[in-house]
């Protein structure tokens, strides 16, 4: 654990309580075991350490836990109040303490329609219409009756927006591409490099063209400057188009009506949501608009319903049948007791693979935290280091490290058994991958198989005695499979919303906020002030040695690249 440089004097008490002093005592004789034997001694293990939730299995028995390990573990649970906390946030309370704000994405996809109150106000009707705004809308667009300027339809959706105004809905996209409107296309914007946007509107005609700026605040630098950028590009384009034309083709997700307006998008194409809603937590109001154009509303609606049931699961489900809260519970598991620093999330679906970044910011955003809700210390470590990348291809790079590396990670398979591309071979072939994968990280192979191996590929003894310390694999190493019948967009949303609340749930244990993110302000101070001494040329801040050496190089540089061309 990092120590913090201001030490707080109150420390967070939990490594004293007693479920958390059970499980490390209980963590002495589990390190010891190995899973091979935790499957030879019990062949109902997968029977009983594996869960059904609709169309989803979740196969947790390939981990490093016994029965006790569970009890223990749920033990933490209730000792944190994750039930009570959990009904908390359902009922609108301001759980988002630092900044006094109810926590409520999952009011956005209420199917039920019961009321939900923030501040005695039933949310759900400014819900429901919002959902009808994006409905008529999104129908006109997808139906071709949303005319451009020019008075052709529009072909090509681009979504300008940063972190949770950006990952969510593309992530969605990707995942959902079998779902397209045949005939739009969707980008998406969120680096300032002007790498991105120029790119992107290289491929793109004015006229056929949608832009959503998504962004919460509306302030936020990186899509302002890109929403800016995109407005000059149209207005100055070949068409002799007017300020009036901007309403035909940019409209706006936003909580701030006034900055919507100022940039010069009528109120009028403005979709709102409200402070309720974290900006991670998004994708289910309105910043799924772009998600809703090129999906359609009727998809929309599944992916809501399949997070509804997992939120309806995540309620009502004792925590030893409740999925998020396994999850949860394995992942302090090993990051707090085998002090695993990362754990990897894994798909065998093409179209999942953004979802890793996607989880990457959720995870990481949340529970990176080292002060506790009451402005403690943490004395534990929290967040994981959350990664990942196709397994498939990872197999072939980073995979060699899982297996054999000298680092515990924890991993999440994610399969789909149906594809949309359903081509038997491949699927067959993916799917043995996978299986295989997640069989070898936990069995691995004894030096006894290795030998017998090295043996019947004829390796003469001595060669083979030198390679067989390099061939031997420990195994034991944790896997969850989440396996869906087909990626569908009611599988999806019970997806993302069970590691939402994997993600409460752990910040429940760790007594964390996992709602704010006051570790992204420094860098953005910071940035203003370097800005503007690069745009004055002037040393206006104290710097260290570093940053200052290196604004310097960038100046130097940027000069002779200057002169270079004046000349
Ligand atoms: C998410 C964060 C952050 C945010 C972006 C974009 O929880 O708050 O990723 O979504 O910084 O912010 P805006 O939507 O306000 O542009």
């Amino acid at each position: 654990m990092r120590p913090l440089r201001v030490i707080l004097n109150a420390k967070s008490p939990l490594i004293n309580t007693p479920a958390w002093l059970a499980l490390l005592e209980h963590y002495k004789k589990a390190k010891k075991l190995h899973m091979v034997d935790l499957f030879e001694k019990d062949p109902e293990r997968f029977k009983r350490y594996s869960l059904q939730f609709n169309d989803m299995l979740l196969d947790y028995s390939k981990n490093r836990i016994t029965d006790e390990t569970l009890t223990l573990l749920f033990d933490l649970a209730r000792q944190a109040k994750v039930e009570e906390s959990r009904d908390s946030m359902f009922n609108g309370e301001k759980i988002n303490n630092t900044e006094g704000r109810a926590v409520l994405h999952t009011a956005l996809r209420n199917r039920s329609n019961t009321p939900v109150f923030v501040d005695d106000e039933n949310v759900m009707p400014k819900i429901n219409a919002e959902l009808e705004k994006m409905q008529i809308f999104t129908n006109k667009v997808r139906s071709g009756q949303w005319l451009g300027y020019a008075g052709l339809p529009i072909t090509h959706i681009v979504n300008i927006g940063i972190g949770g105004s950006d990952l969510g809905p593309s992530m969605v996209c990707r995942a959902l591409k079998p779902y397209a409107h045949p005939s739009l296309k969707v980008s998406f914007v969120s680096n300032v490099d002007a790498t991105q946007i120029e790119q992107t509107l290289s491929k793109l005609r004015p006229e056929t063209t949608l832009f959503v700026i998504s962004s919460k605040t509306f302030t936020t630098q990186e899509t302002i400057t890109n929403a800016n950028t995109a407005k000059e590009w149209f207005l100055t384009g070949p068409g002799k188009v007017t300020n009036d034309d901007i309403a035909k083709h940019f409209v706006a997700v936003s909580t701030n009506k006034e900055a919507v307006e100022k940039f010069g998008i009528d109120s009028a194409n403005m979709f709102r949501f409200w402070d309720w809603v974290g900006g991670r937590y998004s994708l289910w109001s309105a910043i799924g608009l772009s998600s809703i154009l090129y999906l359609g509303m009727d998809n929309f609606i599944k992916l809501l319903e399949g997070a509804h049931a997992m939120d309806n699961h995540f309620r009502t489900e004792p925590l030893e049948t409740n999925m998020p809260v396994i999850l949860a519970m394995l992942g302090i598991w090993y990051g707090n007791f085998f002090h695993a620093e990362s754990s990897a999330v894994l798909p065998y679906d093409h179209n999942l693979r953004l979802l890793p970044a996607y989880l990457e910011q959720a995870d990481m955003e949340s529970n990176g935290k080292s002060v506790d809700k009451d402005g403690r210390q943490t004395t534990y470590s929290t967040g994981k280091i959350i990664w990942g990348a196709e397994g498939i291809n990872g197999q072939h790079a980073f995979y060699q490290l899982l297996h054999q590396g000298t680092r515990l990670i924890p991993t999440d398979f994610i399969a789909s058994i149906i594809s949309h591309h359903c081509d038997e071979t491949h699927c067959n072939i993916l799917t043995s991958n996978f299986l295989a994968q997640t069989e070898a990280l936990m069995r691995g192979r004894s030096m006894e198989e290795t030998r017998e191996q090295l043996k019947e590929a004829g390796i003469e003894l001595h060669k083979a005695e030198k390679r067989l310390p390099h061939m031997f694999f420990e195994g034991n190493q944790p896997s969850n499979s989440i396996v869906l019948k087909k990626l569908t967009p009611h599988a999806l949303g019970s997806l993302i919303a069970m590691y939402e609340h994997k993600i409460f749930v752990q910040g429940c244990v760790w007594n964390l906020n996992s709602y704010d993110q006051w570790g992204v302000e420094l860098g953005k101070n910071l940035t203003k002030k370097i800005l503007e001494e690069i745009e004055t040329n002037d040393d206006l801040y104290e710097h260290d040695s570093s940053t200052q050496g290196l604004l310097d190089w960038f100046r130097k540089c940027r000069k002779e690249e200057q002169n270079k061309q004046n000349n």
